[in-house]
């Protein structure tokens, strides 16, 4: 394969409602859209790092530069054979694993279109529906968190996430539980919480809870392995794994039962299989997260979810959940028994509307 063009989109899309958690609240979602055109070819691929550095150290500034003044040389007409030989090239690039990882996932995308194959076929996808959650930003009080609950459940997802922060957690989760006995439940701090917190913790044992993610620093693996000792909810890492290695490191050290699988966090799809697998051999279930993503990149998650070791709910709700239009045509939807259905056109198995691209994009530039 040889790369010919590479176009960067600079894009922003208004959220249906805005998106609060313990750190940030979203109105907007900024990322860069890839294409690339290789042998007749295009390929489509999404960047998923922020306008801030609120979730992680990459923005769409720092990746655009990192994409156009490495990632991009480093790819443009040269010939590949395989990823495997295209990540080998940028190996030298350290970190900026959301830049890589978006251009990885078009380069997947590319390679899966010459081979007339879905995206989850060639990366080992092994059923052709996945099951999908929601996740629920922190809520101004707690009727109306179940309020917005009861509506998702109505539209079918079978397995509510919902954000917590310090003064926003017990309060919250104890009303929602008490209506909703019996649904699959689960919360995200985003990193709010101390190991001082630890009675917090201890009481969420009681809520039947399908996992806690990421209570501690965004950076930790030590400290979440001592609150995972003094209680019985599984920890999930969602932030602190950014490689094969971070995911061995907590799972050897027992600071989390669950791993939280998002290709940005952790350079793309290559690296995701890997953990993918190496959770697997540990029986640790995995499950994908979401980034807020255009129907761009949620076509890729979906294909990655449909790996037979993704055995908990995704963060993959249907497009209308995030955006009034998608940027893609069929938009995702949930079925009624809270499943979606995984792409099997070539490819992500979407089509890109280049006129909604061009909607929100606020600044684009080709590399030949
Ligand atoms: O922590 O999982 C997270 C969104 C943006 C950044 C971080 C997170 C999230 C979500 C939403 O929880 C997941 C989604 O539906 O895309
Ligand atoms: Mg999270």
């Amino acid at each position: 394969m040889k790369t010919e063009k590479i176009t960067l989109y600079h894009t922003k899309m208004k959220l249906v409602s805005p998106f609060e958690t313990s750190s940030v609240i979203e109105t907007h979602v900024e990322h860069i859209i890839i294409e690339v055109e290789a042998e007749g070819i295009t390929g489509w691929g999404e960047c998923v790092a922020g306008a801030t550095p609120s979730y992680s150290n990459e923005t769409v500034k720092t990746a655009w530069y990192i994409l156009e003044d490495f990632l991009i040389p480093d790819l443009l007409n040269k010939k590949f054979e395989n990823i495997q030989d295209v990540i080998k090239n940028w190996n030298w690039i350290r970190g900026n694993r959301m830049a890589k990882a978006g251009l990885e996932s078009t380069i997947w995308d590319v390679f899966a279109k010459m081979q007339n194959k879905s995206l989850s076929k060639i990366l080992g996808g092994s059923c052709d529906r996945v099951e999908v959650g929601i996740s629920v930003g922190i809520q101004s009080s707690p009727n109306k968190l179940i309020e917005t609950v009861a509506s998702y459940l109505q539209e079918g997802y079978k397995r509510i996430k919902i954000k917590i922060a310090p003064g926003k957690d017990l309060e919250f989760i104890s009303p929602l539980r008490k209506k909703f006995q019996d649904i699959q439940l689960q919360v995200d701090a985003n990193s709010a919480y101390t190991l001082k917190d630890i009675s917090i913790f201890k009481a969420m044992d009681d809520y039947n809870l399908l996992l806690i993610e990421q209570p501690l620093g965004y950076e930790d693996i030590y400290e979440h392995s001592k609150l995972q000792k003094e209680i019985s909810t599984p920890i999930c890492l969602d932030e602190s794994i950014h490689s094969l290695n971070d995911a061995k490191a907590a799972v050897e050290l027992g600071s989390c039962r669950i791993i939280n699988i998002k290709p940005g966090r952790v350079s793309g799809f290559t690296e995701s299989k890997l953990i993918h697998d190496y959770c697997a051999s540990q029986k640790i279930p995995v499950w994908h997260g979401g980034m807020l993503e255009s129907g761009i990149g949620r076509a890729g998650n979906i294909a990655l979810a449909s790996l037979p070791n993704f055995t908990l709910p995704g963060d993959i709700s249907a497009s209308k959940r995030y955006y009034k239009e998608d940027i893609v045509e069929p938009s995702f939807e949930v079925t009624s028994d809270g499943m979606m259905n995984v792409p099997t056109d070539p490819g992500i198995g979407v089509n890109v509307i280049e006129e909604k691209l061009a909607k929100v994009t606020l600044t684009k530039k080709e590399f030949s």
